[in-house]
This record gives C-alpha cells, structure tokens and sequence, in this order.
C-alpha cells in the first residue's frame, strides 16, 4: 500500500507471510481510513462534477506513465485546435512548473499544481485549481495527472473520461499489467507510433490486450511528433464535446 495517497484501497490487503502479529485491528484500520480518503474524494469529485456540468465543460483527465508525451499532445492539441475549441489546462506534477511552462507558451491559460510526495491529483486540487479560470468562456478542460499508471486510476477528480496515454516505447504489455488504468479508462492513445520502425512493439498486441481489460475502449494511434493520427484525437474531442452538448 502506497502511504503517500492510501492507493490499493479498493483491492484486498496485501498478503506476506507472517511470523509477527499485528497488533490488534490495524488491518481494518487502516482500510477503514482508506475507505474514508476515497469517500471523501468521490463527494468532492461529485461537486466538481456538478459545477463543470453547470458550464458544460467537457473534462478529461489524462493519465499515464512519466514521459509517454501528456504535456507534448497537449501542446499540439491546443495548436492546432485553437480556432476549434477553447481550452483550459491544470498541470499536475510533484515538483516543478515546467509543463505549465509549456503550455503557457501555447497562450492557454494553464494552472500548475505540484503535489510534492503525492502521486496523484486529488478532487480537492482540482476544485480550488479552477478557481482562477473563466468556465463560461471555456469548452474543454484539460488535466494532466501526475506519471504515474497507478494511484490516479482510484482518484475520480469530477472528469468525464480519463484518457489513458500510452507511448510504444513502454512495451505492448502495460494495459494487462495496470488493467485499473485501462479499466477506468474511455479512450486510449497510443503515442510515439513514429517510433514504430525502431522497436519491437507489437501495436496489436497491445490493442488487443487493451481490449482484453476493457472491451469498450477507444484506441487513436498517434504521433505528436510527426502529427499522424492527431485529426482522429481532434474529432474524439469533438463527438465528447458534441455529447457534452445535447
Ligand atoms: N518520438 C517521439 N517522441 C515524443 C512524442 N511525444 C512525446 N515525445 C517525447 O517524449 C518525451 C516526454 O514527453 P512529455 O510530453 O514531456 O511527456 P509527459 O507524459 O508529459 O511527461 P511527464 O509530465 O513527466 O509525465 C519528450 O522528450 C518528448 O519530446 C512522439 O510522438 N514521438
Ligand atoms: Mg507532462
């Protein structure tokens, strides 16, 4: 179990072998605390929600392992997407304001948010992280969750759709080995495919087991890098939006 966040709290305790006791209750204890951290969340999460719904903000939430090129779509994205959509974009990372760096230079209004030891965004950041931004001017709000292909998976910060990242550079064998990020998980982008001539990747393996933890998934393949697949990204945002909208 992770102490920074009280993460593995939907799943059974884990097991090791014991030649020691446990003093007592600290078992259910210690679930019962993690019961109160999520639930705790969810209601923040369902006011979040409500409030986005108030401006029919469609919200996303996009999670992944460090590197696999969040920050990079996303300056792409709100390139080329700039006469489409209007967007605002809150950065979560445990240290540091470069993201936001970048995304500022897109001329997005972008809220950095550092976590320190923590390794996720939690609904409470997200709530006061919007504060400064004019909602009734914006269609989409983009989170970027801290790298990391576990913790965020339990966090719900008040999004429409998580939007898992995946770059090929990670192995096809991530989506069976982390299935709650794939799980939770609407869309799937599979990033760095200009790469694809220098691994051993199997793309459809990959998509395969992707399916295989989530049948329902979407999956885009793309490259930030050289731009293929990023018109498919920008028509997804367009039909989320479109749904948000009816
Ligand atoms: N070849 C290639 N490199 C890419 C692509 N997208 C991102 N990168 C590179 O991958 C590295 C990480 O990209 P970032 O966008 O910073 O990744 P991130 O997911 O935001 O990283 P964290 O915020 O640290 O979790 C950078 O060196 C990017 O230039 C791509 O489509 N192709
Ligand atoms: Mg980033």
């Amino acid at each position: 179990m992770c102490i920074n966040c009280g993460c593995d709290t939907t799943g059974q305790p884990s097991l090791h072998s014991h030649d020691h006791s446990h003093g007592g209750d600290s078992t259910l204890r210690t679930l019962r605390i993690e019961e109160d951290l999520l639930a705790k969340n969810n209601r923040l999460a369902a006011t979040n929600r409500n409030r986005f719904q108030e401006y029919r903000l469609l919200v996303l939430n996009l999670v992944s392992s460090p590197g696999s090129g969040k920050t990079s779509i996303l300056e792409r994205t709100l390139s080329e997407c700039r006469d489409r959509f209007s967007f605002a974009v809150i950065e979560g990372d445990q240290q540091t304001a470069n993201d936001a760096e970048r995304i500022a230079a897109t001329g997005v209004p972008v809220r950095q948010i550092n976590t320190g030891s923590g390794c996720h965004l939690d609904a409470h950041m997200i709530g006061h992280g919007v504060e400064e931004f004019d909602l009734q001017a914006t269609d989409i709000l983009m989170i970027e969750n801290v790298g990391n292909l576990v913790c965020p998976a339990s966090f719900d910060l008040g999004e429409d759709h998580k939007v898992a990242v995946l770059s090929v550079t990670e192995g096809e064998d991530k989506p069976l080995k982390y299935p709650q990020m794939f799980q939770a998980a609407d869309l799937l982008l599979i990033n760095k495919v200009d790469l694809l001539p220098y691994l051993n990747f199997d793309l459809e393996q990959c998509k395969a087991f992707a399916r295989q933890v989530n049948p329902q998934i979407e999956i885009v393949e793309l490259s930030c890098q050289n731009g293929s697949g990023m018109s498919q990204w920008y028509d997804w945002l367009a039909c989320a939006l479109g749904r948000k909208r009816e």
